[in-house]
């Protein structure tokens, strides 16, 4: 089925064109929709006018320019700072800043008070994964604006609804933003180890991605159905064995220099778990005692 874009839906105006506002206003050119763009640094325009797109002098001149405002900045605050006082009646306004739950929701209230149609989403890609496959952005907030202008986001990649609460894109967000960082965090906690006694990282690396992908693949859905279930018996790693091994790995970080504080505090969370009668479960009991510190 062919799709032929209203006029509506194909003037996009994008606000901020740091390094992923720049990948997606060049998503939008790419798939032929007329964008303007704005930016504080108006030199960082120059690129995204030679493939075709409006510069705007101001903000007000962007946000007049299409009924869809795309704005991409550092932090909600800067956000709030640019389209303070801006009339923003009749926009659909879709905020991609990283920030909150509590931040969106609050942005939320302010872009509808100013005349907005607002959506909040979380961009779940490096911009250079912007419009490709493997890219996809969590959206949330008000739905029939989201309807109305889905066929134009979806320049960027996949969009994922959420659900009304203009939180929600933040909440899927960052969730999967913490499970990224504590990979990142133990991935580089390996890499000094190993290095500390002078292995190279690039030695360690097909290893320690062939590990990690195997311990995604065997921990993540089973800690899943214990964690909605509430069953934490487990038959392959109990929170008693990884209390005693854990400080392993604390006194291997000290006798070879290297900072222990990423890891220290996980420690805590075992002997109070073991000390609480849980030693016969499995790790995904540690969820109920983070969610209730
Ligand atoms: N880059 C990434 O991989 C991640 C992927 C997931 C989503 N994040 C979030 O996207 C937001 C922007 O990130 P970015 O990578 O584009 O960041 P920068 O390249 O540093 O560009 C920042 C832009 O924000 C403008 N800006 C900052 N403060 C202000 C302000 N007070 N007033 C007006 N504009 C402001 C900045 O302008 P300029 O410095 O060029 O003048 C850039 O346009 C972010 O939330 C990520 O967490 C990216």
């Amino acid at each position: 089925m062919t799709h032929t874009p209203s006029p509506e839906q194909s003037h996009v105006s994008v606000l901020g064109l740091g390094l992923m506002g720049s990948a997606l206003a060049a998503a939008l050119l790419k798939a032929g929709h007329r964008t303007t763009v704005w930016n504080r640094t108006a030199a960082k325009t120059g690129p995204l006018v030679a493939q075709g797109a409006a510069p705007a002098g101001t903000v007000g001149e962007a946000v007049a320019a299409s009924p869809l405002v795309i704005v991409c900045l550092t932090t909600y605050d800067d956000v709030a700072k640019v389209l303070h006082d801006t009339d923003l009646t009749g926009r659909t306004l879709v905020n991609l800043t990283n920030g909150t739950p509590d931040q969106a929701r609050e942005f939320a209230a302010r872009a509808t008070a100013a005349g907005a149609r607002y959506v909040d989403g979380g961009i779940m890609a490096v911009p250079q994964m912007i419009a490709t496959d493997a890219a996809y952005v969590f959206y949330s907030g008000d739905e029939s604006a989201y309807a109305r202008h889905r066929d134009t986001l979806a320049a960027f990649g996949g969009t994922r609804w959420t659900g009304t609460d203009p939180g929600l894109a933040a909440l899927w967000d960052l969730s999967l933003l913490t499970g990224m960082y504590g990979m990142v965090a133990g991935a580089l906690q390996a890499y000094a180890l190993i290095g500390s006694a002078g292995i190279p990282a690039a030695e360690l690396q097909p290893l320690l991605s062939d590990w990690l992908s195997a311990m995604t693949h065997g921990f993540l859905p089973g800690t899943a159905a214990a964690v909605d279930s509430g069953r934490h018996l487990t038959d392959v790693s109990s929170l008693a064995v990884n209390q005693a091994a854990f400080p392993n790995l604390l006194a291997a970080f000290r006798s070879a220099g290297i900072d222990a504080d990423l890891f220290a505090p996980f420690q805590g969370l075992l002997d109070r778990s073991v000390e609480a009668g849980h030693g016969a479960d499995g790790l995904s009991r540690l969820v109920e005692l983070l969610q209730h510190t």
